[in-house]
């Protein structure tokens, strides 16, 4: 799991992402192709369940579907539900 809190820093298992503050969308869309697809939900559930890797800010914010500052299953799960057009994500 990463958490992502305050500040700026993408590096190590807790990073520290402002998502809002660098205007970086939480929309699922991690591949940036303006399309939310099954690989989105899966490049989502890797950082989800990885620890100890860096992954670029602008995926990070992208997997955080909900907004809660965290990368997690449920995550994943609203990405997937988006890719059915039965769910958004918390920028689109
Ligand atoms: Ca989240």
């Amino acid at each position: 799991m990463i958490v992502m809190t305050g500040a700026l820093m993408a590096q190590g298992t807790d990073v520290n992402v402002d998502c809002t503050e660098l205007e970086l969308p939480r929309n699922g869309d991690l591949t940036g192709d303006g399309v939310v697809t099954a690989n989105d939900a899966q490049m989502a559930m890797w950082i989800a369940v990885t620890t100890g890797t860096n992954f670029q800010v602008n995926l990070l914010c992208s997997a955080d579907c909900d907004g809660d500052g965290v990368v997690t299953e449920e995550d994943v799960t609203s990405i997937f539900l988006r890719v059915l057009s039965l769910e958004t994500c918390i920028d689109g």
